[in-house]
This record gives C-alpha cells, sequence and structure tokens, in this order.
C-alpha cells in the first residue's frame, strides 16, 4: 500500500534521461500513479538506466534470449526486400524507436547504401546510454551514415523534422519492444509514429510471436542470473530518481509466462514485508511478503493480431515476414492519410 505524507517534489536533474526540472517532476508523478495501482507497477521505461542498458545488451547475448538472434537473422536475409519496399534509392531516412544499441539496424542501412541511397539515421530513445552506443557502432560499422540522436521519451514528444529532399522515410519499431504495451497504449504508440510519417512512407514493426511457453520462459529466466539484475535494477534507478529506499536485494524476480494471456509478466517479489521511503515521489511504500510489484509485460503475438495493430493506428499491411521457426515477425505497414479533422 502506498502512503503519501508529502507531494512529489522538482529539484536538479539527476538523470542524463530525465533532464529537464519537468520532465523530472512528470516522472515522479507517474511513478506514483504507477506504485498506487493495485498490484504496483513500476513502468518499464524506468529499466534504462546506464546499468540497465548495459544489462539489457547483456541478456540480447544469452543463449537463452532468442529474440535479438531470431529477428537479427530475419533482418539480415530481408534487408534488400525491405529497403526496395521502401524505396530504395528513395529512402533518405531511417528512424528508430527505441533504438538501444541499434545492432540490427546496421543491415537495413547496409542495404540502403548496396541500392544507391545515402540514408541518414535518426535514433530515438529514452537512454543517453543508449544513443551513445548506437553512435559508436554506427561510426564503427558504417562511418559514412549521417547520425541524428533524439533523446526522448517516444511515449510523450514525439516531433520528428521533416525527411529531407522530400525522400522516403522508413520508421522501425524492433526488437519486439511493441509487446510491452497493452493494445491501446500500443495502438497510441504507433499512430504517434504514424503522425510523423508523410503518406506512403513505411514502419517496420518487429514482434515476438506465440511459441513453445518453456523456450518462452527461459527466456526470461535465464540461468547467468542476468535478467534478475535487470528486473532489479530498475529500483535502483527509481531510487536515483526519487531518492527512494528500495533495497533490490530484498526483492525475488520472478518472471512467469503466463499462457492465456500470451505473455511474460516481469515482477518483483519482497522476501519480508517491506517499508520503503519513497523520497521525492512522496510517502511510503508498505508491501507485505509476497506483495510484488509488476514491472514488464512481455507480449506474444499472433500474425493476425500484429496486422490488427497496424490497421488500428493507420497503416495498410503490406508485407509479413517471419522467421522461419514461426519465433518472430517483421510486419511492413504503409502509413495512410490522416483524415484530418476527423
Ligand atoms: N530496439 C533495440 C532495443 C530494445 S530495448 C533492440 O531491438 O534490441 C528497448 C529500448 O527502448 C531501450 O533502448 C530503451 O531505452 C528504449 N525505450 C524504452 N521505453 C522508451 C520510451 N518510452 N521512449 C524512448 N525510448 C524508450
Ligand atoms: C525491450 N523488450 C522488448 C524486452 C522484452 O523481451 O520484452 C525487454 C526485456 N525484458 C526482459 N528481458 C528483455
Amino acid at each position: 500500500m502506498l502512503r503519501f505524507d508529502q507531494a512529489p517534489g522538482s529539484g536538479p536533474a539527476r538523470t542524463a534521461t530525465l533532464a529537464s526540472g519537468d520532465a523530472e517532476a512528470e516522472a515522479l508523478w507517474e511513478l506514483r500513479t504507477a506504485l498506487q495501482r493495485t498490484p504496483p507497477e513500476v513502468p518499464c521505461k524506468y529499466f534504462y538506466d546506464d546499468r540497465g542498458s548495459e544489462l539489457f545488451e547483456q541478456i540480447t547475448r544469452l543463449p537463452e534470449y532468442y529474440p535479438t538472434r531470431t529477428e537479427r537473422a530475419l533482418l539480415v536475409a530481408q534487408a534488400g526486400a525491405i529497403v526496395e519496399e521502401a524505396g530504395g534509392a528513395r529512402l533518405s531516412e531511417v528512424v528508430e524507436l527505441g533504438s538501444g544499441a541499434a545492432s540490427k539496424t546496421v543491415a537495413l542501412l547496409e542495404a540502403a547504401l548496396r541500392s544507391g541511397g545515402r540514408p541518414r539515421y535518426v535514433a530515438v530513445d529514452i537512454s543517453a546510454h543508449a544513443l551513445a552506443r548506437t553512435r559508436e557502432l554506427l561510426a564503427k560499422a558504417r562511418p559514412e551514415v549521417p547520425v541524428d540522436e533524439v533523446l526522448a521519451d517516444y511515449t510523450k514528444d514525439l516531433r520528428l523534422l521533416p525527411a529531407l529532399g522530400g525522400g522516403r522515410r522508413l520508421a522501425l519499431f524492433l526488437g519486439g519492444t511493441i509487446g510491452n504495451d497493452e493494445d491501446p497504449e500500443a495502438i497510441r504508440l504507433l499512430e504517434r509514429i504514424r503522425n510523423q510519417l508523410a503518406p506512403g512512407d513505411l514502419l517496420l514493426l518487429g514482434a515476438n510471436l506465440v511459441t513453445d511457453p518453456a523456450v518462452i520462459h527461459a527466456a526470461y529466466n535465464d540461468s547467468a542470473g542476468v535478467t534478475a539484475e535487470f528486473n532489479r535494477n530498475i529500483l535502483r534507478s527509481v531510487n536515483a530518481l526519487a531518492r527512494s529506499t528500495f533495497d533490490p536485494a530484498q526483492f525475488e524476480h520472478y518472471a512467469p509466462y503466463v499462457v492465456d494471456r500470451q505473455r511474460i509478466e516481469m515482477w518483483l517479489v519482497p522476501r519480508k514485508d517491506l517499508v520503503v521511503d519513497l523520497g521525492r515521489i512522496g510517502g511510503r511504500l508498505e508491501l507485505r511478503r509476497w506483495e510484488a510489484i509488476r514491472t514488464e509485460i512481455s507480449r506474444r503475438f499472433t500474425r493476425e493480431q500484429v496486422t490488427h495493430l497496424l490497421e488500428m493506428a493507420g497503416f495498410s499491411p503490406e508485407r509479413w515476414l517471419e522467421s522461419p521457426d514461426g519465433r518472430f515477425g517483421l510486419a511492413l505497414g504503409r502509413a495512410l492519410a490522416s483524415l484530418g479533422g476527423l
């Protein structure tokens, strides 16, 4: 239970990702609202402080975490076809939301260069650390591609400059990150992306597909304990922002695959009754043993469900690409014109 005894305050910026006082005050409100829910939650975007971004990169290399390597293989195999569909040499800009280290994007940029285009790459991420990794990786792999870094929360402000020279723009939302939201938020986010595109531009959407529950379960319960550490680290990230007193060591990582809801749920379960001072969030959080905090959902979809999300957000589904093992899908959707004012 959350007990309030003070309003969340604003103060000097403490993290690179929430640089302004306003953004910080907003984050404190968001955390307060989320912790007040039953069960209490911490929104998953708070995973990605510097350490969280590093841990996520480690996760992508774990033997159990199949999504990254499965999506990468699919992208490498289909990069030429995707770029052709997106305008070939006329493709002037690749914009990636939640780019992370952008380790898979190089294949698409290389295909665009091969087709005679001169694309620029725009990376949008809430994590300054992830953007720095993107810059490093791109500079090493493809120094001729200009890179713009946008440090932003794409659920709030997503305003991109128009594509240069009237060329085509390809938006990327990869990694299965769309599965970290319920349908209404996912559709809102895709709509926000579409509003930044010109009619006819493409979105490439990566989605985890329904597969063997044991395989999915193992991906979030790795034997090296990296995902458990990633999960607990969200509390350090909240402490840094709010000056709260969560002790990550007092929480157990619990991540079941809930078969009938087609989703992993990540929880932090207290090992004993706890009282946490929420610092600048305001008040105290009283948790009984077993009263867990939910930190993430990670959904698995069918092809029809992915197509539905695209359609609801104003895209016409153009192409479906699927990994040979059926575990990951890439959907290409073409932005339809807005019904301006309707
Ligand atoms: N696309 C990459 C990274 C996925 S991890 C891949 O497929 O491997 C999710 C990424 O999205 C992280 O880099 C995280 O910092 C970023 N992210 C999460 N929530 C965000 C938000 N609300 N706004 C902007 N970036 C966000
Ligand atoms: C970023 N997102 C798609 C990852 C996922 O699989 O849902 C985050 C993650 N959580 C635990 N492991 C990886």
